[in-house]
C-alpha cells in the first residue's frame, strides 16, 4: 500500500519536475540536533529543585519525567528509533554526570559529559552544547555575563571558557562540529536607566571568553538573541542588534547566530532572517520552537511557520550553513511524544520544501506573474507529499503515521510509569 502510494505520488510530482527519490536521499542527509532539555523540563542534574530563576519556564506535570542521565538517555534513545534519517544531541551544561561530586559551574571538565559522549558515539549521534548561564545563585539577581558585579562576571566567564574546551573535546572526540551556544537571560523586568552599560560589559565578557581560537572543524560557537523573557520584560542585554553586531565585528571568531523562533516580536518570523543574516555570516544556528502569543516554547507543529523555515533553507541553498536545532519544552504531555512530535514535523516540513517545484515558483517570479505564484503555491499544498513521507518513514525503517504512538504508549507503561517523583 505505501509503495503504491509512493509510486503513484512519484509520477505526480515528476510531472511538475520534482525528483521524490532525490528528495529523500537529501533528506536523509540533515541532521536535526534535539535538545535534551525537552526530557526534563530543563531541570538538570545539579539539585533536585530544576528549572530556577530568570527567563524560561517549563509548565505542566506530566508523570515520568527523566531524574538522571541515564533515564534521560534511554528516553532519548526511544526518541530515536521513531525518527527517520540520523540526528545529533544537544545538550547543556547542567546535564553534567559528576558522579554525585558538587563541580561547580566554572570548574566543569570533559570528563564530566565523557558518559553522553561515549553513548553519542556508541549510537552514531553528532552533539552540540550549551553552556547554562541560568537556575544558579549567581544568576539570581538576573545578569550573568552583563553583570557590573566583577565576581558573578568572572565565574560566568569561566564557565563559557570551560564550556568551550569541552565543547570542542566532544567535537574532537565524535569528528564534527559541536556548536556551542551561549543564551543568558540577562535583563531588567522594567524600564532600565541604563542600556549601554550592561551591554558593553557583556561586550567585554564575550571578548575574554572567544579568546581562545578553537579549531573549527572540532567546535564552532553561537550566540543566541531574544527580544524579551519573563522577568525581562522590559530590555534584554543580549538584543539582536547586539549579536548580529558582535558577530559581524568579529568575523575571524566565526560565529554562528542563533536565531530562535519565540525570541522576537510575536508577528516577526526568523524564516524571513536567514536570507539577511547569511549574506554576512558564514553558518547560523537555528532554535526552532513554537511560540503561542508569546516565548511559550509549545512543541513545534507543522504550521506556516515551521514550512516557511524549511522552504527558505531549501530555497536558498542555505543547508549546508545552517545548523538545525530544536528548542521547546512541554511538560503538559508525554515528554518522549513531545520530542517525536516535534522532531517527525522539523523533517517533514524540510521534506516538504525538498518536494517543492521551485523552477515553476521561480519562473512564475521572476516573470513577474504574480497571479501564477500565488496559485501554484496553493496548489502544491495539496500534492501527494503524505504518500512521500510514508514511504521515506518505511524505508528508514521506523514507524509510518501514527504508529509510533502505540510504541511510545508501550514505553511509557513499561518504563516513564514506573518513575515515582
Ligand atoms: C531561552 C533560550 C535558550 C534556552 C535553552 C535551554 O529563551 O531559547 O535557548 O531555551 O538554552
Ligand atoms: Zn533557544
Amino acid at each position: 500500500m505505501i509503495e503504491k502510494a509512493y509510486e503513484l505520488a512519484r509520477e505526480r510530482y515528476a510531472a511538475l519536475g520534482v525528483d521524490t527519490d532525490r528528495a529523500i536521499e537529501r533528506l536523509a542527509s540533515i541532521p536535526i540536533s534535539l535538545h535534551c532539555w525537552q526530557g526534563d523540563d530543563v531541570g538538570g542534574f545539579e539539585s533536585e529543585e530544576g528549572l530556577t530563576g530568570g527567563g524560561i519556564q517549563a509548565t505542566g506535570n506530566y508523570p515520568g519525567k527523566a531524574r538522571n542521565a541515564d533515564e534521560l538517555r534511554s528516553d532519548l534513545e526511544m526518541t530515536y528509533r521513531m525518527l527517520p534519517g540520523k540526528h545529533r544531541l544537544n545538550l547543556h551544561a547542567i546535564y553534567a554526570e559528576t558522579g554525585g561530586k558538587k563541580v561547580e559551574r566554572d570548574a566543569l571538565t570533559f570528563e564530566h559529559f565523557a558518559r553522553w559522549t561515549d553513548w553519542a558515539k556508541a549510537n552514531g549521534l553528532g552533539m552540540d552544547f550549551n553552556q547554562s548561564f541560568f537556575s544558579h545563585p549567581l544568576a539570581n539577581d538576573g545578569f550573568t555575563l552583563s553583570s557590573r558585579d566583577e565576581g558573578i562576571r568572572r565565574f560566568w566567564v569561566d564557565h563559557g571558557i570551560a564550556c568551550r574546551k569541552i565543547g570542542e573535546q566532544i567535537g574532537r572526540t565524535l569528528g564534527t562540529p559541536c556548536v556551542t551556544n551561549v543564551w543568558i537571560p540577562d535583563g531588567y523586568k522594567d524600564i532600565p536607566v541604563d542600556r549601554k552599560t550592561p551591554r558593553e560589559i557583556l561586550r567585554r565578557s564575550l571578548d575574554e571568553m572567544f579568546a581562545e581560537p578553537l579549531d573549527p572543524r572540532y567546535h564552532l560557537d553561537a550566540v543566541e538573541c531574544k527580544l524579551f523573557g519573563i522577568g525581562s520584560e522590559s530590555y534584554v542585554v543580549g538584543s539582536h542588534e547586539f549579536y548580529m553586531g558582535y558577530a559581524m565585528a568579529n568575523r575571524d571568531r566565526r560565529l554562528l547566530l542563533c536565531l530562535d523562533a519565540g525570541h522576537f516580536h510575536p508577528t516577526e518570523t526568523i524564516a524571513d532572517k536567514i536570507s539577511s543574516v547569511l549574506l554576512y555570516l558564514d553558518e547560523i544556528l537555528l532554535h526552532v520552537s513554537r511560540g503561542v502569543r508569546w516565548d511559550s516554547d509549545h512543541v513545534v507543529i507543522l504550521s506556516d511557520d515551521l514550512r516557511a523555515i524549511g522552504e527558505e533553507l531549501v530555497r536558498g541553498d542555505f543547508l549546508g550553513r545552517t545548523h538545525i536545532g530544536l528548542d521547546f519544552f512541554d511538560a503538559s504531555i508525554n515528554r518522549v511524544a513531545a520530542w517525536v512530535i516535534g522532531t517527525r514535523c522539523m523533517i517533514k516540513a524540510l521534506l516538504l520544501a525538498l518536494l517543492e517545484p521551485i523552477e515553476t515558483l521561480r519562473k512564475a517570479e521572476t516573470e513577474n506573474d504574480l497571479t501564477a505564484r500565488l496559485a501554484l503555491m496553493e496548489e502544491n499544498k495539496t500534492l501527494p507529499f503524505g504518500a512521500v513521507w510514508d514511504y521515506y518513514c518505511e524505508k528508514m525503517g521506523v514507524p509510518v503515521g501514527a504508529a509510533w504512538l502505540e510504541e511510545v504508549r508501550c514505553y511509557e507503561k513499561n518504563v516513564l510509569s514506573k518513575r515515582v517523583a
